[in-house]
């Protein structure tokens, strides 16, 4: 048995390097998590939790979340769900709404398809303390209505309420792919969407009981084939009558020579008490204004790249909530290459681009210059107010030639320049996955606030990121916190809410919803360095172990001293009297491993951060030194691969990771070298006493390999389909040209099957002849990041 862990360990780690060369050539801009967890390992950790209603795919259009009364509402096809936001798969509600039999029939007639004749439910808002708005495609037909949500005695109310249920034109887009924004706030919806059957008439709107806004129809200056991505009500200041709402959204242009349409980010804006012009611009924005987003970096060129396809949008609201923080998800608008960044924007930024010039053209094939004429008065985009300078009480007494110049001039010369000009975070790697969205966390720590980023992507993927600006070189520095397989399955992530209040995250893709808590602090390790070095801001090493973090005063009582750096990561400085070297040296695991002589064998050791580096030594006798690979002895991820072992290899090694300057001995392995002849007599005798039946058995009971799973620092998404069970490894062995892999194979079948029969008789933790843990520190290990798991 222990010559075939042997051959396991030799393909594994072959497939290993295989994926490794794959993936060599990774050179642009791109971040690497410290942490990478699979679905599984977050799902053991109860880290997660997975909403998937019936089990077919439930398709959430829109989420909201509802803290009052602890509920999370899930918009889907035909149906509303309400999740505890304690758990999301526990205790649900629903309320169907589906499209009768006559409107699918129509929608068919139309010439739809039968799955987008359905009632997708694509807006969803807090009505008011006890109504949700609700409104859905309606097979092609859009439909609103008010659903009763809270407690009444022990009744759960959710219910869809018959006579609320209004036509939904204007308030819902008609496809189920078209996208929307939607926002509500004093009883008016704000919503940007294609109002019409065939999308042609984008616009953004208003309503409420008693009348509806809107942009110009067919004005291709205010929008031009609109891509609606984001919409937020600002206050300016404490006078209600200022208060703005934002529109995020792309836009598609002819440049100047008229020849190509380039896409655009745009920020527009109008006030929120618009009422329209008196004798024009009647229910139409009199003060809707726009400009451009921009998000770019220099070239070394001069040239810079730009990413303007706006793809999600956060706004991050402060305490008074006049000047939050907006943090934008962007990509190039390339076909050849796909590059994403986010950029982050300040009001006041916003503002003054909002304040300053307007911009001119005199004919569409012009460039824009700044219109230096006289504005006219009151300031064309302002707010009537009884205190602004006008001193008007509503938009309706406007003079004519203010609101003729807003109709005309609705772009601003100055566009928004992100925070320190500059993304906050770039992924520049061609062929990477696609990022999808954003939310962000404000997070004290003890040396300061940070940002922690929540990036969706298209393979399942939740990013948790921290970027640090450093002033003194003006860099940027992203650290990667960890990297979470949210889903099973490699779906695009649509929707990602956050509750700081309960320190979870809600996402959801086509497969359901899923709940997952911000942080896991004691995964970390139990060291201060093991904490320190994480540089996670919700976690901080209290004495005993890595801890959620809570800034004095918060928790008086676990006021006790804490150790954090997130800054740096600091561990030598930090967690300096913590770590004694002989004290590391000891506690450090100790694995006795077997080789075969000329054959391969490979000493294990993982590191949890895929951020440390792996340092060898070898001990013999008194002599130690560091060991350096060659053309024999690989380096490898997984650890110290021997191609063919000697007799001389044999001894002590130790492997310790340096990450930040931090050195930590994670194992001393003794490496044993047995003779080959020897071996191969004990080959024999196994061969001889197996039995063919159970060979037979073997090829139905293997099950998919380790595969995916076994690859911490390849870039493989980890959810990437395996090869083909029992296939995988010949492949890889033809592929490093190794001479007999027939031979090879049934050899590894063999072993791998009486391997499971034997795991299957005892089902327990017996430890191999082959590799002993002395004195181990199994637990932990268990909870290791990904790394193959036949053994143990
Ligand atoms: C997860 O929860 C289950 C049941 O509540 C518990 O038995 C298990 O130990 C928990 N696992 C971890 C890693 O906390
Ligand atoms: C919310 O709005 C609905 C419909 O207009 C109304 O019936 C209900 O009384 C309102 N609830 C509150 C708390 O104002
Ligand atoms: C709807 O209209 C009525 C009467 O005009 C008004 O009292 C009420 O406040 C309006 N509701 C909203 C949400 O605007
Ligand atoms: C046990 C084992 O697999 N031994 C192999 C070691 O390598 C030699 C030559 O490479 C093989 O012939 C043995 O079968």
């Amino acid at each position: 048995m222990r010559i075939a862990r042997c051959m396991r360990t030799v393909v594994l780690t072959m497939m290993l390097l295989y994926l490794l060369l794959l993936h060599m050539t990774h050179t642009a801009h791109s971040i690497y998590p410290r942490i990478r967890l699979s679905h599984k390992e977050l799902w053991q950790l109860n880290r997660t939790w997975v909403f998937q209603g019936h089990g077919a795919s439930l398709q959430p259009q829109t989420m909201l979340l509802d803290e009052g009364h602890e509920r999370l509402y899930v918009g889907a096809k035909n149906t509303l769900f309400s999740l505890s936001l304690d758990h999301v798969n526990s205790h649900h509600r629903e309320t169907q709404w589906a499209s009768t039999e006559s409107q699918i029939e129509e929608c068919l007639m139309k010439g739809r398809g039968n799955l987008e004749c359905a009632n997708y439910i694509k807006v969803l808002q807090q009505y008011n303390q006890t109504h949700l708005l609700v409104c859905g495609t309606g097979a092609f037909n859009p439909i609103c209505g008010l659903v009763r949500v809270g407690h009444t005695g022990k009744d759960r109310l959710f219910a869809l309420q018959e006579d609320s249920i209004m036509s939904g034109k204007g308030r819902c887009p008609f496809d189920p792919n078209s996208p929307c924004t939607s926002t509500l706030s004093r009883g008016e919806l704000y919503i940007g969407l294609f109002t019409d059957y065939w999308e042609n008439d984008g616009a953004l709107c208003r309503l409420n009981n008693r009348s509806y806004t809107r942009t110009e129809r067919d004005d291709r200056q205010q929008l031009s084939e609109p891509k609606f991505v984001g919409s937020a009500v600002i206050p300016d200041n404490d006078d209600r009558d200022d208060d703005k709402v934002y529109f995020f959204f792309t836009e598609r242009e002819m440049d100047v020579e008229g020849v190509n349409k380039a896409i655009y980010t745009r920020i527009g804006r109008v006030c929120a008490n618009d009422q329209g012009g008196q004798r024009m611009l009647v229910n139409r924005w009199s003060s809707f204004l726009k400009t451009r987003l921009i998000c770019s970096v220099a070239g070394q060129n001069g040239i810079d790249t730009h990413f303007d396809d706006l793809e999600d949008v956060f706004v991050l609201k402060n305490r008074d909530g006049k000047n939050p923080e907006i943090f934008g998800l962007f990509s190039t608008t390339s076909a050849v290459f796909k590059g994403y960044a986010v950029c982050v924007y300040n009001m006041d930024d916003i503002r003054a681009a909002f304040n300053g010039p307007f911009a001119f053209r005199e004919r569409p094939e012009h460039h824009w210059t700044p219109y230096e004429d006289r504005v006219p008065y009151p300031r064309p985009g302002s707010c009537a107010s009884k205190v602004n300078d006008g001193g008007l009480s509503s938009s309706k007494e406007f003079p004519d030639e203010v609101l003729r110049f807003v109709r005309s001039h609705p772009v601003m010369y100055r566009p928004v320049l992100p925070q320190h000009h500059r993304p906050v975070l770039l992924q520049t790697e061609p062929g990477r996955r696609k990022l999808t969205q954003i939310a962000v966390d404000r997070v004290q720590a003890q040396d300061g606030h940070y940002h922690v980023l929540y990036i969706g992507t298209d393979d399942a993927v939740v990013l948790k990121v921290i970027t640090i600006y450093n002033k003194d070189t003006d860099t940027m520095e992203e650290v990667l916190l960890e990297e979470l397989q949210v889903f099973k399955v490699a779906v695009p992530i649509r929707e990602i809410i956050i509750s700081s209040k309960r320190q979870q995250l809600y996402v959801g893709s086509e497969m359901g919803v899923a709940q997952v808590r911000l942080h896991h602090c004691d995964l970390y390790g139990s060291e201060c360095a093991d904490c320190c070095l994480a540089r996670d801001p919700y976690c901080a090493w209290d004495g005993l172990t890595c801890s959620r973090y809570y800034p004095a005063g918060v928790y008086t009582k676990s006021r006790r001293f804490r150790r954090q750096d997130v800054r740096h990561g600091n561990a030598v400085q930090l967690c300096n009297g913590f770590q004694i070297e002989g004290d590391q040296w000891h506690k450090a695991e100790e694995k006795l491993v077997y080789g075969v002589e000329s054959n391969s064998t490979l000493l294990e050791c993982v590191p949890r951060s895929l951020h440390a580096k792996v340092v060898w030594f070898v001990q013999r006798e008194r002599d130690k030194h560091e060991v350096r690979g060659d053309e024999r002895v690989i380096m490898t991820s997984h650890g110290l691969l021997f191609l063919r072992v000697r007799s001389s290899d044999a001894g002590v090694y130790v492997c310790q990771t340096v990450e930040h300057g931090y050195v930590h001995t994670l194992l001393r392995i003794t490496l044993h070298v047995l003779a080959g002849k020897r071996v191969d007599s004990v080959i024999h005798k196994a061969n001889d006493g197996e039995d063919e039946k159970s060979i037979a058995l073997c090829h139905s009971s293997v099950g998919s390999p380790p595969g995916p799973s076994i690859s911490p620092r390849s870039l493989v998404p980890s959810s990437v389909p395996g090869p083909q069970p029992r296939l995988w490894y010949k492949e890889f062995l033809q592929l490093i040209g190794y001479g007999d892999a027939q031979t090879f194979e049934e050899y590894c079948e063999r072993v791998w099957c009486s391997d499971k029969k034997r795991k299957k008789a005892k089902r327990k933790y017996v430890p191999s002849v082959g590799e002993k843990r002395v004195k181990g520190r199994a637990e932990e290990n268990s909870h290791r990041a990904p790394r193959h798991t036949l053994d143990t």
